[in-house]
């Protein structure tokens, strides 16, 4: 197992957060913990921060003395655009500043598949397509990836933007047979993201080894991920459970599914 120095984890509270809090605990001397809510018992080699993203101060303070972060802060899901404002825009400016600063080497953070839910899934497409969000809070992902490209290119502050597919302990529905990934290859994921010698800014889908995936990982190849799970062994499960789906639905014809689907959110 590779072995890190500090590392701190946003969003440390939340379902992703919580399950690297583990998986990454063992592989690095200190990790700092970060969340708006509380963070229960502190580990042996963990260190707690309550912080809220918006709060600049409070995110330059967070960022200091470590040597990478992993980023998965943040509104998870189609909200208001004042909340994913606060969150996905001002705190993420925020962390950025913060770790530009404090000279924080890389930066691994949650973006979405929902940053390309436009498209037909038809098409497989690889990381250089151009984007196609499906939400506000995909257009809130495709800003995220556009300043670690920015913080890469003036401030040689690396980043690897995971275009997070669909991360539960198995597929709930049709459409994760094809965007499943599962908790053990995304904790690996997170693993190569954080040893790879040179990311430069790096996009790289967080998917599973699934038969129909529709995303090409080829442009990634630095980070070593070789998924080892796939969606398949779940398909029989899903099809007795879930009707199929008309296929001009937009929640099954493209990326996003139901994000795409769905109406705009404040109306
Ligand atoms: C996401 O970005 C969400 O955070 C997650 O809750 C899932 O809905 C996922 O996308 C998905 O596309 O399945």
């Amino acid at each position: 197992m590779a072995h890190l120095n500090r590392i701190l984890l946003t969003g440390a509270s939340g379902g992703l957060g919580t399950l690297l809090r583990t998986g990454i605990a063992k592989m690095c001397t200190h990790l700092r913990l970060s969340s708006r809510y509380g963070l229960g018992q502190a580990g042996p080699n963990e260190e707690h921060a309550i912080c809220d993203l918006s709060d600049a101060d409070a995110v330059l303070e967070m960022t200091r003395d470590v040597d990478m972060v992993i980023h998965m802060g943040g509104v998870g899901r189609e909200n208001t655009f004042d909340a994913i404002l606060q969150s996905n825009y001002v705190g993420f400016y925020n962390l950025y500043e913060g770790c530009r600063k404090n000279r924080v080497k890389r930066v691994i953070w949650g973006s979405s598949n929902h940053a390309i839910g436009f498209y037909s899934r038809t098409q497989r497409i690889d990381a250089s397509v151009p984007t196609r969000p499906d939400s506000n809070y995909g257009v809130s992902k495709v800003f995220g990836e556009g300043l670690a490209q920015y913080y890469w290119d003036k401030f040689d502050l690396e980043s690897v933007s995971i275009r997070i597919g669909s991360c539960f302990p198995k597929p709930l529905d049709r459409r994760m047979l094809t965007t499943w990934l599962s908790y053990p290859d995304f904790i690996n994921l997170t693993e190569c993201c954080l040893t790879a010698p040179r990311v430069e800014h790096t996009i790289v889908y967080g998917v599973s080894d699934n038969d129909s995936v529709l995303w090409d990982n080829h442009m990634a190849a630095h980070l070593g991920y070789r998924p080892k799970d796939n969606a398949e062994v779940h398909r029989a499960e899903i099809e007795a459970a879930t009707e199929p789906h008309d296929r001009d639905d937009l929640a099954i014809a493209v990326h996003g599914g139901g994000f795409a689907a769905a109406g705009h959110f404040e109306d």
